[in-house]
């Protein structure tokens, strides 16, 4: 017998593993991952305590409970809330200052107002609980942008009665990034504190944002080629062809934050990396989309009025309150791993919706159209009159101020097709030297009113 060799073992190559990826960041993971059915049963028992403590401690909600027939008893499921009545802007001022507050006004923590242009300023309270969620959302929005820890956040919203200042300073901290308490204004100083601090994310309206952008191009600072790389931009609505025009001329990525103060203020909604809406924090409001006209409650997808019920504010929990932005909202999970519920971009208040000729226009169409333009802007302004029975709109906009003013006229006519293709609606242009709009420091004014009051 002859003994065989045994053959040497070809050594098997070990399987190539895959490189292990880290988890993406979140600031929240638990919640941020929950699945719908989690999000779900958490909605439920929020809401039913949200809607017992309004019933209880606001007479001003019971007396309307009460008027539609509507128990806290009766909530049995996520749908039962179509019974209840809506709330509205009109419920915040009739009950001036805090009339709608659902705790002791001492154990209220802070205020915010609207600035009340158009009336009594509408009052909102936070109790401390209430401010240490409004932060935590805040910061779980900047993170879901993409801000981190450690970050240098330069916040340039306005700081005072309006909630972006304060909102988004007490989120940055939250997050352990490093603030920059700019508030608007003061834009040349602005700039130099972007350039001198390095600044890794700015937080501003989009208008002020490109207003930052103008002015550190003209005194000759690139911010693009420091470490500036996110932009949080909100409280008004803006377009595609602002967001590259922004990140064209900042070179940033540039995410956008929603928010209103009756709500809690910036935080509410927020786009992830993958930017295909805004998630919506589901875990502390409920979202619905009405139909404006009726009230009636639209399937998922449809476009109507936002609704927010808040299912954890202590000092001023609201229910169903309509908010007149008008949107949509995609179910289904976003390509980043959450399930929290998808606003589609803001397209305008039902309030700022001009009737053109029969066509329904948001100022922020206009925008997106001209902002496709070669040549144009994106500084505009939008002109309503009336002329004799007719409605008419004028865009005010200043060509780029490296189009010679030769080309003026062609890019007029331009614009006023490009806005009648993709609007739908005919418009004057008239082109105006670069620089003598206005310019904004927060929430841009994009429409002036001429038309006959009353
Ligand atoms: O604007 C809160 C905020 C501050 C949001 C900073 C984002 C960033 P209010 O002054 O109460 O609160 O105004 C709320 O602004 O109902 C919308 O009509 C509009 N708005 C807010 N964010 C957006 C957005 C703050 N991302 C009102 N897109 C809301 C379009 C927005 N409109």
């Amino acid at each position: 017998m002859t003994a065989r060799a045994r053959p040497t073992p070809t050594p098997t190559p070990a399987p190539a593993r895959a490189p292990r990826q880290a988890p993406p960041f979140r600031f929240d993971p638990a919640i941020e991952s929950a699945s719908r059915d989690e999000l779900a049963v958490l909605q439920l028992r929020r809401l039913r305590a949200t809607v017992r403590r309004a019933y209880e401690n606001v007479p001003a909600a019971r007396a309307k409970f009460d008027a539609a027939g509507a128990n806290p008893a009766d909530l049995r499921a996520l749908a039962d809330l179509a019974q209840f009545p809506f709330t509205v802007k009109d419920d915040l001022r009739a009950a001036y200052p805090f009339g709608l507050f659902a705790v002791p006004r001492e154990q209220v923590n802070r205020v915010h107002a609207s600035s009340g242009t158009t009336g009594r300023p509408t009052v909102v309270g936070y109790t401390a609980g209430d401010l240490a969620r409004w932060a935590g959302l805040m910061a779980r929005s900047l993170a879901a942008a993409g801000a981190r820890p450690g970050d240098m956040i330069h916040n340039a919203y306005g700081y005072g009665l309006f909630t972006g200042g304060l909102g988004a300073h007490d989120g940055a901290q939250r997050l352990g990034a490093t603030v920059v308490p700019a508030s608007g204004g003061g834009t040349e100083r602005q700039i130099v504190l972007l350039r001198d601090f390095a600044a890794d994310v700015l937080c501003a309206t989009p208008s002020y944002a490109l207003n930052i952008a103008e002015v550190a191009e003209r005194d000759g600072v690139d911010l693009r080629g420091g470490r500036l790389r996110l932009g949080l931009f909100g409280a008004e609505p803006w377009s595609e062809g602002m967001r590259a025009e922004l990140e064209r001329r900042l070179g940033i990525r540039a995410h956008d934050v929603y928010g209103l103060s009756e709500i809690m203020g910036p935080g509410v909604a927020v786009e992830c990396e993958a930017r295909q809406g805004l998630h919506g924090w589901e875990d502390h409001f409920l979202f619905e989309v009405i139909d404006p006209a009726t009230g009636a409650v639209l399937p998922t997808g449809a476009e109507g009025e936002l609704v927010i019920t808040t299912l954890t504010k202590e000092a001023l929990p609201l229910i169903r309150y309509r908010t007149r932005d008008i949107t949509r909202l995609e179910a289904g999970r976003c390509a980043c791993g959450r399930n929290h519920v998808r606003i589609m971009r803001i397209a305008g208040r039902d309030d700022d919706m001009m009737i053109i000729r029969g066509v329904n226009v948001y100022p922020s169409q206009i925008e997106a159209a001209l902002t496709t333009v070669a040549g144009a802007s994106a500084n505009y302004l939008l002109v309503r009159e009336r002329k004799g029975a007719l409605e008419t709109l004028t865009v005010q906009l200043e060509p780029d101020p490296a189009l010679a003013a030769a080309a003026w006229p062609d890019l007029a006519r331009r614009v006023t097709h490009q806005v009648k293709s993709l609007v739908g609606v005919t418009v004057s242009v008239e082109t105006q030297a670069p620089g003598s709009l206005p310019r904004s420091v927060g929430k841009a004014a994009r429409v002036r009113d001429l038309r006959p009051k009353g």
